[in-house]
């Protein structure tokens, strides 16, 4: 089946229909693959590391020179405010291949002079080979930045690449093409296949045995779904997934610094980013306080059409993300929440009323086995709960099936490091939230994912070693 089906990409601001986008059937996906690896027989497969690098630097200045159509593309596909999508995704998409295309002409290898009984030497090095055809499947929360995040260092080390972004958010995957096109990346280098899932793009792609590894962000259920499907032909894997992030803030800590800290590290991107804090932790003497400062933040959050500048909260990406979000503010209450703010759904008066909005939510009260308090729900809400000691706060953190990050607030840098140290988790924050290096690994434990990418880690995934030994 070719690309036949279509499906709506709808701005989840307005509802309104932005573009028909074609789901790629078995054979398009075939097809895509076949490009990829033929590929990797042309052109790019010749590139040295520097011209590759060099080739990256113009993917990104070309990113760079499309900033507003990429913003604008973004913002309709996601609802996330104007602001945002100009301070952080765009910039970040030319920031990831900036790094990768400087890192692959500087990480060095590791090398051993080995010496034997019979006096003799060998001198044992490692060479950077390319995986092959990787295949790409990011989320729709911040889809050029993850999309991205996995293209720059795959073309870095000298692969080809088949994305598939998600159904929600098809655009600016599918700028990157022409993108790539102008900064002189060779055809079939970079391909895009839109589609869903299970029995759709997404499968294909995983399942084609033409495809040398994978590379997934999205919910844990799904990579799940996909470990299954790449087991039968043992293709590498790389998982950043869901997570239920705690923030543990102590009485010591700058209050509003933490205050902006956590309100940001809840409500940035409507809640949906991976590593927003949906678990607050707060020493007992300021937590009436702490509630209060936050419950002010909340409700002092600008709600409103993404286009607006001054907007700082949009919708949730679809209807069917409300409704799971909704149904968990509901959830709350059945749990015996004490609710502090937000709970509902605002109403504007105007065509926004059609869009999938709902109110900044903060709770308190719940059980820490309440499902609100252990399910990541992804979106503008948080749960906030005392704690008395730095063994209790240890023990709340991370008494989840999930370790993406964390974040600690205080004062007293001895006890930051000492808590960091303790959190089970890939990330931990000490006084900020999200700030990023992209040396650095980034990847979760537990039910937040396998691997870690960043940096050279990134490198080592995206790479096969190959030691060479020789005697001398
Ligand atoms: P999702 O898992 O529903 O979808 C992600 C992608 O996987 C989409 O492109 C989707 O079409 C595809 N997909 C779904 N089922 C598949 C299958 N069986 N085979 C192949 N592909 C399949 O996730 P989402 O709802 O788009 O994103 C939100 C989730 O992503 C949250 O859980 C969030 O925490 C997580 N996330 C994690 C990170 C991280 O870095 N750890 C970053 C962003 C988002
Ligand atoms: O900053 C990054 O590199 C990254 N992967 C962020 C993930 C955010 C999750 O929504």
């Amino acid at each position: 089946m070719r690309g036949t089906n279509t499906f709506p990409d709808v701005n989840p601001a307005t509802g309104a229909v932005i573009a028909e986008v074609n789901e790629a059937g078995q054979s398009l996906v075939d097809d895509a693959v076949q490009a990829a690896r033929k590929a990797l027989q042309g052109e790019w497969g010749q590139l040295t590391v520097g011209q590759r690098s060099e080739r990256l630097h113009r993917v990104a200045s070309a990113i760079e020179s499309r900033f507003d159509c990429l913003v604008q593309a973004e913002v309709a596909d996601t609802g996330k405010p104007i602001s945002l999508a100009s301070k952080l995704d765009v910039p970040r998409a030319a920031a990831n291949f900036r790094v990768f295309a400087d890192l692959i002409k500087t990480a060095g290898l590791e090398s051993f002079q080995t010496e034997m009984a019979d006096g003799r030497r060998a001198l044992n090095y490692a060479v950077r080979m390319p995986l092959g055809v990787v295949g790409i499947i990011t989320p729709w929360n911040l889809p050029l930045l993850l999309l991205t995040w996995k293209v720059a260092p795959a073309l870095a080390c000298g692969n080809t690449v088949v994305v598939k972004p998600s159904e929600e958010t098809p655009a600016t995957a599918t700028m990157l093409a022409e993108v790539m096109q102008e900064a002189g990346i060779p055809n079939g280098v970079y391909n895009v296949v839109h589609g869903f899932g299970p029995n759709s793009a997404g499968e294909f792609l995983t399942r084609h045995p033409d495809v040398n590894a994978v590379t997934f962000t999205g919910e844990s259920q799904t990579g799940a779904a996909i470990m299954k499907t790449v087991a039968a032909s043992v293709k590498p894997v790389s998982f950043e997934l869901g997570g239920k992030n705690a923030a543990i803030v102590f009485a010591d800590c700058d209050f509003d610094e933490a205050v902006k800290g956590i309100a940001d590290a809840v409500f940035l991107n409507t809640g949906q980013v991976c590593l927003c804090a949906e678990r607050v932790y707060v020493e007992r003497s300021i937590f009436d306080r702490f509630v209060e400062a936050l419950k002010c933040k909340a409700e002092s959050l600008r709600i409103g059409s993404p286009l607006d500048a001054s907007t700082e909260m949009g919708p949730l990406i679809s209807a069917a993300h409300r409704e799971k979000v909704l149904s968990y503010y509901r959830l709350a209450r059945e749990e015996g929440a004490q609710p502090i703010t937000g709970g509902g759904v605002p109403e504007f008066g105007n065509e926004l009323d059609q869009g999938c909005y709902v109110q900044p939510t903060i709770y308190t009260g719940l059980k820490e086995s309440a499902r609100c308090v252990k399910e990541e729900i992804f979106g503008p809400v948080c749960h906030l709960a005392p704690f008395d000691t730095e063994e209790e706060a240890v023990s709340l953190a991370n008494d989840t099936m999930y370790g993406l990050a964390a974040s600690v607030w205080t004062g007293n840098m001895k006890r930051g490091h000492r808590m960091a140290q303790q959190m089970r988790v890939g990330i931990t924050w000490v006084n900020c939230w999200f700030l990023r290096d992209l040396r650095t690994p980034f990847g979760g434990v537990g039910l937040s994912g396998i691997g870690r990418e960043g940096g050279v880690h990134s490198l080592n995934f995206y790479s096969e070693l190959n030691n060479i030994c020789v005697r001398f």
